[in-house]
Formats: structure tokens, C-alpha cells, sequence
């Protein structure tokens, strides 16, 4: 029998450091809208689409980090998105940097979380493959300081059985790697949700855009094709404080095609 799951890619349009949540999440809000409206079932957000990609900059003070971090969800910024999402029947995707108290202790994480229909949070994903470094590196033409404000990721690459499929997680530079898909392949994932921001010019080396373009989009082909299982890759796009994002967004069908772009 088969099963039909209508899926929107929502790639993003940049987020600039001052831009509020309340605002972003009104934008999130009519990109949900859009994809009620083409029968939607579910709507993919990227990763850490609350705010501007913070790990570009170098910070010391810790509270001045911990302003980029959520510590409930949903919670007084996220809420409307949450109501809307049960208002329409609709489930979503949304990656945020996540600050929690576990153990006594402070974690942060760079997390993705599936919404069902009913707007209940059933799924959480932490981000595993961080990329960058933790110190101000002079040698780059720009920061990714990821492992300086995230843990590694301790909730692995489970699947979910919800919506009508299994689905799974990832989050961007995840998708490089190909165990990400691996894991979930052998799981029976069916479908991999993942989010990402990246430069669409190297901080280190002088790749062309289009041989980043080309791994951002082999990855994540190979990795559908070999676990026949589909991926809905969703970027940011544009001039993020004056930082360019490559965009790219795709979804992929288990036989490794491009089906939207
Ligand atoms: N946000 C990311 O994980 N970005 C990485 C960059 C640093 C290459 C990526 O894999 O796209």
C-alpha cells in the first residue's frame, strides 16, 4: 500500500543578527501558511532558524552566548508557531540552539525537533558532527565556532515512527558524513529531515562555489540512494551579516534523484 506524505522544503532567506525572534517566527509563520496551502503535511525549517548564524562570531561572555539559546519550547516567541501548526494540522521541523539543565548541569546544543499535527513535540535531534573550532582562529576569513558554544550531541540517530513513515534527523554538516544516514538506514528510516546554514565561500580554502554546491549536494544523494530512504535537505540562503549562505535546498528521492530544487 502506498503511503503519501506531502512535505514543504522551507529554505530560509537570511536572519540578521538584530532581527527579533517574534519577528523570524511571523516569517516561519507564513511560510507555514504557504505550505498548508499546497496540502502540506508537514513543513522542514533548517537549522538554528530562530536567529542569525551565531557561531560566526567570537564571544567571551557567556551570558552574551546564552542570549542565541533557548531554554524552554515552545515557549512566549515559538507559542504562535506552535498554535498555528495545530490550528492547520500541520507537523514541522525546526533546529534552535538549546539550553537545558540535565544532571545539575548546563548543556548546550545545536538541536532539531519534529512537531506532529497535534503541535505535540514528539521527536528531539542534538547535532553530533560539529564543525569549526573552539578558539578565535586569525587565519580564517570568518569564525564557525561551533564546538566553542555546543556540546556533541548525546540522543544519537534514532527513527520515529509518526506521520504515517519513519523518519529520522540530521543536522548540516551530519550530512557529510556518511554513518548519519547508516544509522538511520538501518533503523528502516524513510525519510531523513535535515536543516543547514552554510558559507557559500570557504573560511579556509578557495573552493569554488560550485564544488561546494557539488558536495553539499552528493552527500546527500548518496546518502539517500544508499539507504533508500528520502532527504529533505533545507537551507538558508543570502547575505546573513554580510556572510553569504549557499542555499541549495532539495529534496531527494530514495533513488538518489533530485526531485525539487
Ligand atoms: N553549520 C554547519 O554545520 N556548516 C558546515 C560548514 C562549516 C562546512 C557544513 O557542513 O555545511
Amino acid at each position: 500500500m502506498s503511503r503519501i506524505i506531502t512535505v514543504g522544503a522551507a529554505q530560509l532567506g537570511p536572519i540578521q543578527r538584530n532581527d527579533s525572534r517574534a519577528d523570524v517566527v511571523e516569517r516561519l509563520c507564513e511560510l507555514m501558511q504557504k505550505a498548508h496551502a499546497r496540502s502540506c503535511d508537514l513543513v522542514v525549517f533548517p537549522e538554528l532558524a530562530l536567529t542569525t548564524f551565531f557561531p560566526r562570531w567570537y564571544m567571551e561572555d557567556q551570558d552574551e552566548v546564552d542570549t542565541w539559546f533557548e531554554r524552554t519550547m515552545p515557549n512566549n516567541e515559538t507559542q504562535p508557531l506552535f498554535n498555528l501548526a495545530t490550528k492547520l494540522g500541520i507537523g514541522f521541523h525546526l533546529g534552535y540552539a538549546e539550553l537545558t539543565q540535565e544532571d545539575n548541569e548546563t548543556h548546550r546544543y545545536n538541536t532539531a525537533i519534529l512537531v506532529d499535527k497535534t503541535g505535540e513535540i514528539i521527536a528531539k535531534y542534538r547535532k553530533v558532527h560539529l564543525p569549526g573550532h573552539s578558539e578565535y582562529d586569525s587565519n580564517l576569513s570568518y569564525q564557525h565556532l561551533e564546538k566553542r558554544y555546543f556540546e556533541v550531541g548525546n540522543l544519537g540517530f534514532p527513527v520515529h515512527r509518526t506521520m504515517g513513515g519513519i523518519l529520522g534527523m540530521c543536522i548540516c554538516n551530519d550530512r557529510r558524513w556518511p554513518e548519519t544516514y547508516r544509522v538511520m538506514g538501518l533503523q528502516g528510516v524513510e525519510m531523513v529531515l535535515l536543516g543547514y546554514n552554510t558559507p557559500a565561500i570557504g573560511a579556509r580554502t578557495a573552493e569554488s562555489p560550485h564544488l561546494r554546491m557539488f558536495h553539499n549536494h552528493i552527500t546527500m544523494q548518496s546518502g539517500a540512494y544508499q539507504n533508500s530512504t528520502w532527504v529533505i535537505g533545507v537551507a538558508k540562503a543570502g547575505n546573513e551579516d554580510d556572510h553569504v549562505l549557499m542555499g541549495g535546498s532539495v529534496i531527494i528521492a530514495p533513488t538518489g534523484e533530485i526531485v525539487a530544487q
